[in-house]
């Protein structure tokens, strides 16, 4: 079993020594809380449904419906697929804004006030930027981490991060389950024994390791090392969130994403 990292066992709060230790992935998660209204997480809700994000009757073994491209559905087809998805998103996310204070432009200037850091959205050259602010309506509660280095050709920006924070808001929250479970152990060649064709793993991977369970509130953020195995405790109620994620570049600058 490898060593654990983590530090510290509590999550904490924003600021320029615990964003540099979460990057160093010496603690389970930063918390933020009320970083948007439960107002605007209603309307943003309200807008989902409005442009066909949501299916009228949940039920918890529908499949994980998306608004938005994920880097990761994009491995095999490339980036030009990924680019013209993500300018379409663009206009439709333009949409969803409009009544509400942007919530990544809260976040960045958030994390510009209380960290003095600055953060661009990704971008490629030749295609322009990547799509940040997917939401995802329901969760897969499979164990699994997310690394793009790991998992994207090495054309895409993305892959040359050092390391990957999700980067999650949370719009809609279950009264029961629904809570975020973060592991102190990051993938490692030999758990490769135990992922199946889609990418999740058993949970042996992380069988006697250490983790916190977080319950998010609605208009919060939460981040945690995805390098990290995690999985979303089941529930028979909505869970809606804002997912992207914030990497650090070989340079040391901060890029986010979706
Ligand atoms: O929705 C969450 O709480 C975290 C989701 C996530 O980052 C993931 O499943 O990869």
């Amino acid at each position: 079993m490898p060593q654990p990292s983590w530090k510290h066992d509590q999550s904490l709060s924003l600021n320029a020594s615990n964003l540099a230790a979460l990057l160093h992935n010496e603690l389970p998660a930063i918390r933020l809380p009320n970083l948007i209204t439960a107002r605007d997480c209603h309307e943003l809700v309200v807008g989902l449904e409005q442009i066909g994000f949501r299916k009228p009757h949940y039920t918890p073994t529908h499949a994980v419906q998306r608004f938005g491209p994920s880097y990761y559905e994009y491995r095999n087809q490339g980036k030009a697929a990924y680019f013209a998805t993500a300018q379409r998103h663009r206009e439709i996310r333009k949409l969803l804004f409009s009544t509400i204070n942007d919530p990544i432009q809260t976040f960045v200037e958030c994390v510009r006030r209380e960290t003095s850091m600055t953060l661009q959205v990704a971008h490629d050259d030749q295609e322009g930027n990547y799509f940040a602010g997917a939401a995802r309506f329901g969760a897969a509660p499979l164990l699994h981490n997310d690394s793009a280095p790991r998992k994207m050709p090495s054309d895409w920006q993305i892959a040359h991060v050092t390391s990957q924070l999700g980067w999650n808001v949370y719009l809609q929250i279950p009264q029961h389950g629904g809570e975020l479970v973060i592991y102190d152990k990051q993938w490692e060649p030999d758990d490769d024994q135990f992922v199946d064709a889609k990418g999740y793993f058993d949970w042996a991977v992380v069988e006697g390791v250490e983790s916190v369970r977080l319950k998010p509130a609605i208009g919060e953020a939460i981040l945690f090392h995805s390098f990290n195995y995690h999985y979303i405790v089941p529930s028979s109620e909505p869970r809606i969130t804002m997912a992207m994620f914030l990497g650090q570049t070989p340079a040391g600058d901060l890029i986010y994403w979706s």
